[in-house]
């Protein structure tokens, strides 16, 4: 089996990060999270052709996450965990009870899935948009099941008017015909993806629809309220054959992104922060302040109104 060193780089990074590791050691190796599995983490060694293990891991080293690097070792056949490498970015949002849940690390591209039905919430969409800006991602909106919808409609739920003006990239797929999924491929290609809704969107059908060769489980939508079964219950990384990488991901409820309080909020909506330097006030949070030029841009239609009361909703939540 051929083993990967660490380049001298990756153990500065590792060593500032963590000084007790010991990265000269023969049974250390460099590896990246492929899934959750219990109480263990399926990693994916770096070198070639090795096999995938199971990996235990100590709680001291915090929330390890689909999409990570990691440092492992490898003792009496037993592998463990032994550091994560500096993350280039980490997607958290907080449930229902307030606790905050990584969904994926080192990612490039997230893929906001949307469906006809179950039906999009555009303010769940504006809240993975502001995560998205602040950890510099790029953002494709897909809009699955085009097939359940009962008339042509070339703009459903008005997402291109709203949001393709913002310079997001808007797709609209069918995984039961097919539609622009090739396409899809092509936008994934080279990146580091992770495919994230609410339930029954659609997210394990379109990683399906890329990757035929996988073994994925698809749920029903519930007859009554059109809402998915939780299908997905853990993150997992796939390989796409294009190159890069796809992160499947549990169907949420409510995403609630973990946000950088440094940052106004107003950066995570791309023209509330344009439109905010002609404010009376350098320090403008739009809300009642006078002469405020995001308001009147409210006022005269050139910033939507959904996407400022969303703003709106999300500062009052952080407080
Ligand atoms: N009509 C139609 N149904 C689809 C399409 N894509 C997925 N579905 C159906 O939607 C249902 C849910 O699909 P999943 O792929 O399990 O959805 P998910 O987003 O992964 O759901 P969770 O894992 O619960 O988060 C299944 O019954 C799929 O067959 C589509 O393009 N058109
Ligand atoms: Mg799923
Ligand atoms: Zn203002």
């Amino acid at each position: 089996m051929a083993k990967r060193r660490l380049s001298l780089q990756q153990k500065q990074r590792i060593k500032s990060a963590q000084a007790s590791i010991d990265l000269d050691h023969a049974d250390h190796f460099q590896g990246t999270v492929i899934a959750h599995h219990g109480g263990e983490l399926e990693v994916e060694p770096d070198h070639l052709n090795a096999t995938r293990l199971a990996c235990k891991f100590r709680t001291n080293l915090g929330a390890i996450v689909t999409g990570d690097k990691v440092v492992y070792q490898v003792q009496n056949d037993e592998a463990a965990i032994i550091s994560v490498i500096p993350r280039s970015n980490l997607l958290q949002r907080q449930d229902g009870f307030g606790q905050i849940k990584s969904v994926a690390a080192n990612i490039t591209q997230l893929i906001i899935c949307l469906a006809i039905e179950p039906s999009p919430n555009l303010y769940l969409l504006d809240q993975y948009l502001v995560s998205a800006e602040q950890q510099d991602l790029n953002v494709i909106i897909l809009l699955n099941k085009m097939d359940l919808l009962e008339h042509p409609d070339p703009d459903p739920f008005l997402l291109k008017s709203i949001y393709l003006s913002l310079g997001y990239q808007i797709l609209e797929v069918s995984v039961k015909t097919g539609l622009n999924i090739d396409q899809l491929q092509e936008l994934c290609k080279d990146h580091t993806n992770v495919i994230s809704g609410v339930s029954g969107v659609g997210k394990s059908s379109i990683t399906k629809a890329i990757l035929p060769d996988i073994e994925i489980a698809i749920g029903e939508i519930s007859d009554t309220n059109k809402e998915g079964r939780h299908t997905t219950r853990t993150s997992h990384l796939y390989h796409l054959p294009r190159g890069g990488q796809l992160i499947d991901t549990p169907g949420i409820r409510g995403f609630n992104p973990v946000l950088d309080t440094q940052q106004p909020l107003s950066h995570g909506f791309r023209e509330i922060h344009n439109t905010a330097h002609a404010c009376k006030f350098s320090n403008c949070k739009h809300l009642n302040e006078p002469k405020c030029a995001v308001r009147a841009a409210v006022e005269m239609g050139t910033i939507a109104a959904s996407r400022y009361e969303n703003y709106v909703k999300l500062l009052q939540n952080q407080d």
